[in-house]
């Protein structure tokens, strides 16, 4: 028995490029093998439990728009309706992942112990809906944002037991991704940062970040949980400023602390553009450094500044994202997870599946140019011949020499560099012909 939400609405397929079906893959095609592997198997792609089925529509100046047989969400029947409603949209989609925060699954309790027992209850009720299913759950996390409690922050918090309510909460979450088989564990701290520094001790508040994530790291080996720990940078929003800014100033702090081989980096498109940068930035500044862990995909209104999570829409640049992730070795144990709403006007639960049709497509072209540039070489190519200078023998002696014999060199040998073109022209002209 279906909940009838989606009625009317059938199982998505793969009808190729050629469809003019709005609600039918026409790049996605999951078995579709690309550089030895399904495409599902790269993309890896995931629902976000908070946006599709938990957000109602509200913005700043308004609230709820939509309308949703499982509102309000006060109550664990309807929150265990929501689950069945969201299980009969992963199996229309065939999509192999989906993620969530505790405070979307179940309704937030106002105390720690009820909350733990109601976080169980449903994640009981999703594991039995798993069971039969073919979604896995590709990252948990808590939501240490909502709740007024965590106003000040969650580990950054200046009061200490909103930092044991955070650590007690994570331990909830933990345990509830490892018991549904979570690929990964994810932190975003959005209030981890501060709204004015005449109130704010920066250094102890890192402090207080840094020992947080060594006890989430410590308790991860300890229940044997194999998924990786992922931390998600954003520069600010809901916070002034947070401590995560980019992936850069994650990687620093993660060194500080001695967890650069413990945890990665979930990236996010739309983050990536309010921290100044672009996506593939971020992803080729994780993969520098080893520590591309998932992403999660959308796109902001690039003429309103804020951080508005619309499905992703743009092949160039989803292109451009998949190249460095395909040239970093791919997303491992991480995904592409949609951390994309609809926008407030559209109300239906066909809108609700065209949105996720269209965002997998989205990547899959862009995925496809990626892979076709990668299997044609030539951005390998123009990159060999840039650096090639540097497989000389002499230039990599130099790399161990000093400054007083590369002076005695130059002076010797009357090195007086040539000027090389850069090409950038010509190499943008030339992802042209992929997307
Ligand atoms: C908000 C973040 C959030 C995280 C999970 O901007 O993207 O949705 O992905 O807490
Ligand atoms: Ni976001
Ligand atoms: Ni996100």
């Amino acid at each position: 028995m279906t909940t009838g939400f989606f009625d009317g609405i059938a199982p998505i397929t793969f009808e190729g490029p050629d469809s003019t079906n709005p609600l039918a893959y026409r790049h996605y095609n999951p078995d579709e093998i690309v550089m030895g592997k399904r495409m599902a198997d790269h993309l890896r792609f995931a629902v976000a439990y908070w946006h599709s089925f938990a957000w109602e529509g509200g913005d700043p100046f308004g609230g709820q728009t939509f309308e949703r047989p499982w509102y309000p969400q006060d109550d664990m029947g309807r929150a265990r309706q929501k689950a069945d409603v969201a299980f009969e949209m992963f199996d229309l989609l065939n999509v192999p992942y989906f993620c969530w925060h505790d405070a979307d699954l179940r309704p937030e309790q106002g105390n720690f112990a009820d909350n733990l027992s109601t976080l169980e209850e449903i994640t009981d009720y999703i594991g039995q809906k798993m069971e039969s299913s073919k979604t896995g759950l590709l990252w948990g996390t808590a939501n240490m944002f909502s709740d007024r409690r965590w106003m000040s922050g969650a580990a950054t918090n200046p009061d200490p037991d909103v930092f044991a309510f955070a650590a007690a909460t994570v331990k909830g979450c933990m345990d509830a991704t490892h018991k549904l088989g979570g690929q990964n564990y994810v932190l975003w701290g959005g209030r981890e940062g501060y709204e004015t520094l005449l109130n704010t001790d920066l250094g102890q508040e890192l402090d207080h970040m840094g020992r947080f994530l060594n006890m989430v790291v410590d308790y991860k080996h300890k229940i044997g949980f194999k998924g990786t720990i992922l931390v998600e940078p954003k520069p600010q929003e809901p916070s002034k400023h947070q401590y995560d800014f980019d992936a850069a100033t994650c990687i620093g702090f993660l060194r500080k602390y001695g967890l650069e081989n413990e945890v990665k980096l979930n990236l996010e498109q739309g983050h990536a553009i309010l921290a100044g940068h672009s996506f593939e930035h971020e992803i080729a500044v994780a993969a520098a450094e080893g520590m591309l862990g998932s992403i999660d995909m959308n796109r902001n209104d690039y003429q309103s500044g804020w951080d508005t999570d619309q499905f992703p829409n743009n092949v160039p640049e989803v292109a451009l994202a998949y190249y460095h992730i395909l040239k970093a070795g791919g997303l491992g144990t991480g995904g592409t997870n949609f951390d994309a709403k609809l926008r407030r006007q559209s109300l239906d639960a066909q809108d609700l599946i065209a949105a996720h049709v269209g965002g997998m497509d989205v990547c899959a072209r862009g995925f496809k140019a990626a892979a076709a540039m990668i299997e044609d070489g030539g951005l390998d190519a123009a990159l060999a011949d840039r650096y090639a200078g540097w497989t000389g023998a002499e230039a990599q002696e130099m790399l161990n020499s000093d400054l007083d014999s590369i002076q005695a060199r130059v002076l010797s040998q009357g090195i007086n560099p040539a000027p090389q073109s850069g090409r950038q022209e010509v190499l943008e002209n030339y992802v042209n012909r992929f997307v």
